[in-house]
């Protein structure tokens, strides 16, 4: 069995790395980040992933998954370390350091040439946070070689664990696969959020008619939203804007109106309750169960209220309390919500799904609630006395004339 070396032990390298020892190669997990050796160390998790701890601790405990701060000798290394965005550009420093750390000394000393005699390939991941591990056996995966050879080789690794088809390409394409993939998510969420704005102008529910439209057998609209996150849909399709601004028109617009929701929300909350209001937002993830805030609308939203004056206090149960930098105070929902004159739901999480509405009812001081994601039990909040608005909603208008009144 090869002995792998997977660098960065985040949401990707984590799942792979112990994919592979479970199936029973020797695999050195590789993350200089001390807390995320430590919380490993000592049976913690780093992210949060339906089903991760108890693959992780499977692998941990053969002994198949040693983690450690730096790389050592293996037969193959996979490189899952991040590419956060700067500018609308991403920044690719951690992919360069990680690939000059392992290859720049072995071709300084051995005149090795890439793609003869060390094979390389760009095996993009799209498994889906909340359904990693289930996506990354069972999809269709990419083996894109800089060679037809690297890209078999690739191929071959991967069918350790992989029970989808591995389909072989070259780099270069295997990577505009990937971005084509989030950019055409991107661009159907933003024309759902498009329809939401219009249908707030025209006096229809956009949620009934989206259910409706949805019945057709060729139309799948998604759901509307505060607005589109995470470390890749709300990135990727930025890097096909900046190979070809001219040509990328339609790509830029959608990630300008996505760009856009959180801004639309906080408009709407000023309508039910005009700063300086207090406001409790629940949820600061980018999506519904997963920790992970990067690139989080609910985070966009939480600084453009605080800058208008709200007293905004913030609420998550899948986000540590440690958490620096936030634009508001993270509190449990009792303390989140006492007192204020407005609820607002961002992230349609379980927990906010299930709250005791009587509970949130009696600690409020007036009973507003916006939902962002048209998630909650509308009339059994308004069977509690709730004037209550909906992103996209018919209902919004109404509440504000309400309200206003
Ligand atoms: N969203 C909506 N409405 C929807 C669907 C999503 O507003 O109907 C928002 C979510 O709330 C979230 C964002 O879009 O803020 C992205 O969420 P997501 O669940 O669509 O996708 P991610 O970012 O968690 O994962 C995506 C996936 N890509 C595709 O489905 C094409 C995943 O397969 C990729 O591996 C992942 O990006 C990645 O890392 O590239």
């Amino acid at each position: 069995m090869p002995r792998l070396c997977v660098l960065g032990l985040g949401y990707i390298g984590l799942p792979t790395a112990s994919m592979f020892a479970v199936a029973g190669l020797s695999v050195i997990g590789v993350d200089p980040n001390p807390r995320v050796r430590a919380a490993l160390a000592s049976g913690q998790l780093p992210i949060e992933e339906p089903e991760l701890e108890t693959l992780v601790t499977a692998a941990l405990q053969s002994g198949h998954l040693q983690v450690r701060e730096r790389a050592e000798p293996a037969d193959a290394f996979i490189i899952a370390v991040p590419t956060p965005l700067e500018d609308q550009r991403a920044d690719l420093s951690y992919v360069e350091r990680a690939a000059r750390d392992i290859l720049a000394p072995i071709l300084a000393e051995s005149g090795l040439m890439p793609g003869r005699d060390v094979c390389i390939a760009h095996c993009p991941e799209r498994v889906l946070p909340g359904r990693i591990l289930l996506e990354l056996v069972e999809n269709d995966r990419l083996a894109g070689g800089i060679t037809p050879r690297c890209a078999d080789r690739a191929a071959d690794l991967y069918g350790a664990f992989v029970k989808g088809d591995i389909m072989r390409t070259d780099a270069t394409t295997a990577e505009m696969v990937k971005v084509m993939e989030n950019t055409f998510r991107d661009v159907n969420v933003a024309l759902a959020n498009e329809f939401a704005l219009i249908a707030e102008h025209v006096g229809v529910d956009v949620w009934e008619a989206i259910n409706l439209a949805n019945h057709h057998p060729r139309v799948n609209v998604l759901r509307p939203g505060p607005g589109v996150g995470g470390h890749c849909i709300a990135v990727d399709p930025w890097f096909l804007v900046d190979a070809a601004p001219q040509a990328a028109r339609l790509i830029r617009s959608a990630r300008e109106i996505n760009d856009q929701m959180p801004e639309h929300v906080v408009h709407a909350l000023e309508r039910l309750a005009p700063p300086p209001a207090s406001i409790a937002l629940l949820g600061v993830t980018y999506k519904a169960e997963v920790d992970d805030i990067r690139e989080s609308p609910a985070l966009h939203v939480a600084q453009l209220a605080a800058q208008c004056g709200f007293d905004v206090r913030l609420c998550d149960p899948h986000v540590s309390p440690e958490l620096a930098g936030l634009p508001a105070p993270l509190l449990p929902i009792e303390q989140a919500v006492r007192d204020v004159d407005l609820v607002a739901l961002l992230v349609d999480h379980r927990a906010f799904r299930e709250l005791d509405i009587d509970l949130i009812a009696a600690l409020v001081k007036r009973r507003r609630l916006y939902d962002a994601r048209a998630a909650l039990d509308h009339a059994a909040w308004r069977a509690r006395g709730f004037v209550i608005s909906v992103l996209g909603g018919r209902a919004a208008q109404a509440a504000v004339e309400h309200t206003r009144a």
